[in-house]
């Protein structure tokens, strides 16, 4: 790969006032317009004071240059920083003059686009930039940086490694047959397979967990009239969004909210009671209420367990009777909550829920919660972390993006393939097949087989500057 001929500028700095704004130039006219733009080229790599002017020496503004000559820069081309003072206009006239020196604008995402056709990083690495930039929490920071220092891409070198080498070892045994190796009997092809196996295995843990923590998970709070549902939305985002009162079906609307709950990002939703009515405002609050959940990720279903064993199990016969097939098809992670603990002396709704475990299987998780004075709802946000795949136990979680989880799932598919065509037909040209096909998927994460439309995609994503 070979840098491209334009020379590219822009603020990299985000727009509006700063104590300093930042312009960045990548391409072969860095050198020049250093030049031009002050007057001689500064010391490589050195933070020299100057004034950037006019091509009639007028003034524009005070600051820091610095060059990065040859390849060794971000983006494997000579690049400029132009550091001026932060505001608007004067952030403009220094790009405009740069600009008026041969560069044109940058587009979104362009420097890492560059940085990754010189091979300075791989894809993985370019997507951890935008992830660490957009990164909504400590957490998600942490595992974007990760990525972005090549832990992921080292961790699918490795297993790209072992892929190749188990390849050429069953090509030799096919191409010269004479050896007579016995694929079946050869021991050390079955021990690599479930090296290899399990390394991806591992490797899909960590980064399933950064996909997480990347893109959030969706979250429903449903359940019959007055449970206390909206109550529950505003204690969990710690706000007074949702309209609380005693009167059964008071929310219609869906009401949405971002929170981050461990270091997850989490849009919590909250929706109307689900009941038969006749009343056709709320008939559609509740169908839109269907709709949360089908999407939802995870969803609680919240009662009143101060409505007591029978009360409770009523109100579950009744929900049941009217969404039961909506819940028997929820793909996502069920939570039972029983609200309105402080009502009670002892969980006496809790009693009930034997029996709602027994008509309603799907539910995977249960807590009992005050959503008025709070109680229950530490434990209640440990069971939304633990179910939305972050179990804390996963150490080097990896910033990982849904294209990453496919091309992992597809390796990992075609390397049991391999196994199976190994174990049951003993046949070598189809294994050493489907480890190529492995291979290629790990290699579209890292970019070593990609297409241009994917690249496209990736980069402009990302915002001007980056
Ligand atoms: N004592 C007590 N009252 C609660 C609790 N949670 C909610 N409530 C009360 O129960 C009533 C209904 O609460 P909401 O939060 O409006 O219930 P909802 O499920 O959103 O109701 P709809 O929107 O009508 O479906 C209100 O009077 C709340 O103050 C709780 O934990 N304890
Ligand atoms: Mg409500």
């Amino acid at each position: 790969m070979q840098s491209s001929p334009d020379t590219i500028a822009a603020i990299a700095t985000p727009p509006g006032k700063g104590g300093i704004g930042v312009i960045r130039v990548s391409g072969t006219l860095a050198p020049s317009i250093a030049e031009a733009l002050v007057g001689h080229l500064p010391e490589p790599r050195l933070a020299t004071l100057v004034t950037f002017r006019e091509e009639d020496g007028a003034a524009i503004d005070q600051g820091l240059i610095l060059f990065f000559p040859g390849t060794a820069s971000f983006t494997g081309e000579p690049v400029l920083e132009v550091h001026g003072h932060g505001g608007v206009v004067v952030m403009d006239l220094l790009l405009q003059r740069v600009l008026s020196l041969g560069a044109r604008p940058a587009r979104a995402g362009e420097f890492t686009e560059r940085a990754f056709l010189n091979d300075k990083i791989d894809l993985a690495q370019a997507e951890a930039v935008a992830d660490l930039i957009d990164s909504v929490s400590e957490a998600s920071a942490r595992s974007a940086v990760r990525s972005l220092s090549g832990d992921f891409s080292a961790c699918l070198g490795d297993l790209t490694e072992q892929l190749i080498e188990l390849r050429v070892y069953i090509e030799a045994a096919i191409d010269f047959p004479e050896e007579e190796i016995d694929f079946l009997a050869d021991e050390s092809i079955v021990t690599r397979l479930n090296t290899i196996t399990s390394s991806l295995d591992n490797i899909r843990q960590r980064a399933s967990q950064g996909a997480v923590l990347r893109e959030g998970v969706s979250l429903a709070i449903v359940g019959p009239p007055n449970a206390g549902k909206s109550s529950l939305m505003n204690r969990l985002s710690r706000q007074d969004i949702a309209i609380v009162n005693e009167q059964a079906g008071t929310t219609r609307d869906i009401l949405r909210e971002q929170l981050v709950v461990q270091g997850i990002p989490i849009e919590l939703v909250d929706t109307a009671g689900i009941r038969s009515t006749s009343d056709a405002v709320e008939r559609e609050g509740v169908q839109r209420a269907l709709a949360e959940l089908a999407r939802a990720d995870i969803a609680l279903l919240v009662f009143d367990q101060s409505l007591g064993q029978h009360g409770v199990i009523s109100a579950m016969g009744d929900l049941l009777a009217s969404i039961g097939s909506a819940l028997e098809t929820f793909q996502g992670v069920l939570i039972l909550v029983m609200n309105k603990k402080d009502l009670v002396r002892v969980d006496t709704g809790w009693e009930a829920v034997q029996d709602i475990l027994s008509i309603c299987p799907q539910i995977n998780e249960r807590v009992s919660i005050s959503a008025a004075t709070g109680e229950g709802l530490e434990r209640l946000f440990d069971v939304i972390a633990q179910s939305a795949g972050l179990t804390t136990t996963v150490e080097g979680v990896f910033m990982a993006r849904r294209r990453h989880l496919v091309a992992l799932d597809e390796a990992s598919a075609r390397v049991r393939a391999g196994q199976a065509q190994l174990a049951v037909n003993a046949a070598g040209e189809l294994l050493a097949e489907e480890l190529r096909e492995a291979q290629r998927y790990i290699g579209e994460i890292t970019g070593d087989f990609t297409n241009d439309d994917l690249l496209g995609r990736i980069f402009s994503s990302f915002c001007i500057g980056k």
